[in-house]
């Protein structure tokens, strides 16, 4: 049977091992049985351009042009940390990149697929954060620098928002539900599918409406698999 998997928040790093083993297992053994992949962003836990050489880059390339070759149609979509990987990631392994929202017809139900962090409107500092590193010039200039400076800034930026986060609310870091209905009207959708919060479940928003959230990687997978008959998670 004919199936769209959908993941989100794994967060793979060199510090992560368990969680690149996860991940192959997957794009091993579930990953070949599917018409399409979503990545719905924050693939990686950081990212600061595209140029990065490592072994898990390597190995997360190697496992998506394997299965991209196999004929599966792989899609990503950016993350809050991934916000910069590029169309030369994408190249190398056959990866399609999608904006930060967009449309897909799934057996006749128009969905929405998103990050999540774009609806997170409550957690003002951090829509300043974002609004600041998506800025196209500061992200030309921040990517002309060289690597090790940019390793640099990133380690910087990140311990400067470990001791920031400690001080938000559990709402402050969920999505805002009027915005979200709001979002999803605008687009004409009845179904949304996104990440982020790491908070799986699926929520019936109105009586036509309905929120499917993708858990974050740990110790096991978060997957959506959604069929012509079926939506179910998969951990
Ligand atoms: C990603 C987050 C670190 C949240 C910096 C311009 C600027 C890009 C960047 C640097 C940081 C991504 C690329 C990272 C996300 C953090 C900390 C908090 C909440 C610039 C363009 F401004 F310096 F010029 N960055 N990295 N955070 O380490 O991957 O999402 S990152
Ligand atoms: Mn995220």
């Amino acid at each position: 049977m004919k199936k769209n998997l959908f993941i989100a928040d794994l967060h793979l790093s060199e510090n992560r091992p368990d969680l690149t083993a996860l991940f192959v297992d997957f794009m091993q053994h579930q990953a070949p049985q599917a018409e399409a992949l979503y990545i719905l962003g924050d693939l990686f836990d950081f990212w600061i351009g595209d140029d990065e050489r490592s072994d898990l880059i390597n190995l997360v390339q190697d496992q998506i042009r394997s299965i991209t070759q196999q004929g599966i149609a792989c899609y990503f979509m950016c993350g809050n940390r991934d916000f910069l990987l590029g169309q030369k990631f994408a190249e190398t392994c056959g990866l399609q990149l999608l904006p930060d929202y967009q449309v897909i017809d799934l057996y006749g139900t128009k969905t929405l697929i998103c990050h999540g962090d774009t609806l997170c409107i409550d957690d003002e500092r951090y829509q300043q954060f974002r609004r600041k590193v998506h800025q196209k010039w500061r992200q030309r200039l921040f990517l002309c620098l060289p690597l090790k400076l940019r390793l640099k800034i990133a380690e910087n930026i990140r311990s400067k928002s470990k001791a920031d986060k400690q001080q938000k609310t559990i709402e402050m870091m969920d999505v805002n539900p009027e915005f979200t209905l709001q979002i999803m009207q605008k687009f004409a959708v009845t179904r949304l599918i996104h990440g982020h919060t790491h908070k799986q479940n699926i929520h019936q928003m109105t009586p036509q409406c309905e929120r499917i959230v993708l858990g974050d990687w740990g110790k096991t997978a978060s997957i959506l698999v959604v069929t012509e008959q079926s939506i179910i998670f998969n951990n």
